[in-house]
């Protein structure tokens, strides 16, 4: 989608420090981090939250779900670490292309 953030940051039209890449999503550091560590997976298809989700997205899911504990522990979160899908307006979504939070470690040094 021409006007979404994540969209330009999956086409590299815009910059983002990146941690993991392949086919099907990317991973790259929050440009807010709440966390010392705070990542976020998205899907390169545009998927505007998780009310848009339906049964042809169960692969890309399960790869991304399995994909936050490895991104996780490369990233030094060995002992845990919290993940969350912020849904909609009421559920506190800012960019609409669906997104996997991944954070821990600590507060955030900034
Ligand atoms: P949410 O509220 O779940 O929609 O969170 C959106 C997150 O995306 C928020 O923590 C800040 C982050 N973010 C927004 N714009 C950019 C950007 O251009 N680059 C990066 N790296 N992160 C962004």
């Amino acid at each position: 989608m021409s006007d979404c953030i994540f969209c330009k940051i999956v086409d590299g039209n815009i910059p983002a420090k990146k941690v993991y890449e392949d086919n099907d999503m990317i991973a790259f550091h929050d440009i807010r981090p709440a966390a010392k560590v705070h990542i976020l997976i998205i899907p390169k298809l545009h998927i505007s939250s998780l009310l848009e989700v339906n049964d042809s997205h169960q692969e890309l899911l399960g790869k991304m779900m399995a994909k936050v504990p490895v991104l996780a522990k490369e990233l030094g979160l060995n002992d845990g670490f919290k993940t969350n899908i912020n849904t909609g307006l009421a559920g506190g979504q800012e960019v609409f292309h669906l997104h996997v939070h991944v954070y821990g470690g600590g507060p955030a040094s900034n």
